[in-house]
């Protein structure tokens, strides 16, 4: 079998597969033993994240332990703001932070140019990840939207209200947009290296979309996205790759997001699967949307609500079984079989 007729591949082109491909946001990560077992070599993520070989290894974990039907790059989507010299590192037991965060509009004036080859450590990543992948499994490329990105970068931090980058919005609404153009030119260019080196379906990540109002969704986060899929669309070498769009409880009803250039959205857990399938039926894939936080239940809930799921969208050509969002370090690898057995063990 090749890459092509993978159930993914065959699900993101709106054909039918007799049960729905299964893969997981952060499918690779600290609830995996095996993921701490390695982690605990690096004082510094971004260290790990530099290590090809390793990366191939700790995208391969989940693959190996769950038998799942996409694997994704093993690598952080704030590669890119680093790329822009705003020194990223992880400290201990916290999230990501930068050294040099945006304060102010001269920042973003005084940005480096972007050199697609500072990050030539995740194009070998995903070089050796192909060669240790099944040579049918697809591989996701991804990056973070240019929004999601800005906020970072301008915020030093991750946050849970991103005060700073609110303010700066309203302070310096031109300066991020320039801010949000540098980004969706730095993705276009990055996720088409990630393709010449072995990718088979973009994920975009717009994990902050929740932070905006309608308009300043539709302005700073959704058109800058609208621009990045344009320029992917447009291009000979990644016309052709499926883009999903995962957009985090955005303001606006993810059935009014989606546009042309996305074969898939991914929904996160408040979000209608009934809305969509009726909205998407025939022109989007749909992934999603199990709440992570049902994988700290009992299995009788896991079993449910994963039921409840598949049975909904039994049919459905284009269904992709994943999260609502990332799955998060609190939860059993055990819990994520159950879930995965009530999938393909579903008959109704
Ligand atoms: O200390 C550790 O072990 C680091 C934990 C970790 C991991 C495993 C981070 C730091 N990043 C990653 C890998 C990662 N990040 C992957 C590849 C692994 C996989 O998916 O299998 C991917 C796709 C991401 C994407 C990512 N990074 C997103 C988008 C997805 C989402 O969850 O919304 C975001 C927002 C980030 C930023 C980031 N990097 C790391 C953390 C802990 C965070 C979140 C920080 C925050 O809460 O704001």
């Amino acid at each position: 079998m090749s890459v092509s007729e993978s159930s993914f591949i065959r699900a993101l082109n709106l054909e039918p597969t007799s049960k729905p491909p299964i893969w997981l946001m952060r499918q690779a990560g600290r609830y995996l033993p095996e993921y701490k077992a390695i982690r605990k070599h690096y004082k510094n993520f971004l260290d790990m994240c530099k290590e090809p070989k390793t990366c191939a290894e700790l995208a391969l974990q989940p693959i190996e332990r769950y038998g799942l039907d996409a694997s994704i790059l093993f690598s952080d989507i704030l590669t890119i703001p680093d790329a822009f010299n705003l020194g990223l590192f992880f400290s201990e037991g916290e999230g990501p932070r930068f050294a040099n965060p945006i304060t102010m509009p001269s920042d973003v004036d005084n940005l480096n140019i972007f050199d697609v080859n500072d990050l030539d450590y995740v194009f070998k990543t995903v070089e050796e990840t192909r060669k240790v992948l099944p040579e049918s499994l697809p591989l996701i490329g991804f990056c973070g939207s240019p929004w999601t990105l800005a906020a970072y970068s301008i915020e030093g931090a991750g946050s849970k209200t991103f005060p700073r980058v609110m303010k700066f919005l309203q302070l310096h609404s031109n300066s991020l947009e320039k801010l949000l153009g540098l980004y969706a030119d730095a993705c276009f260019v990055y996720l088409k290296q990630q393709v010449l080196s072995g990718i088979n379906v973009i994920q975009i990540f717009d994990s902050w979309a929740d932070l905006l109002n309608e308009d300043q969704f539709e302005k700073f986060s959704i058109n800058p996205t609208k621009n990045l899929v344009r320029m992917l669309k447009n291009d000979r070498v990644t016309k052709t790759i499926p883009i999903i769009l995962f957009e985090k409880a955005s303001p606006i009803e993810v059935t009014d997001i989606a546009f042309d250039g996305i074969a898939c959205m991914s929904l996160h857990h408040t979000d209608s699967l009934e809305n969509a399938k009726l909205k998407f039926l025939n022109s989007y894939a749909i992934q999603g949307n199990l709440d992570p936080n049902v994988l700290t239940k009992s299995d009788e809930d896991i079993n449910r609500r994963t039921r409840e799921i598949t049975s909904e969208m039994r049919g459905y050509p284009g269904f992709i079984f994943n999260l609502g969002h990332g799955i998060t370090p609190n939860i059993h690898p055990d819990k994520v079989q159950i879930m995965i057995d009530a999938i393909r063990n579903f008959e109704d």
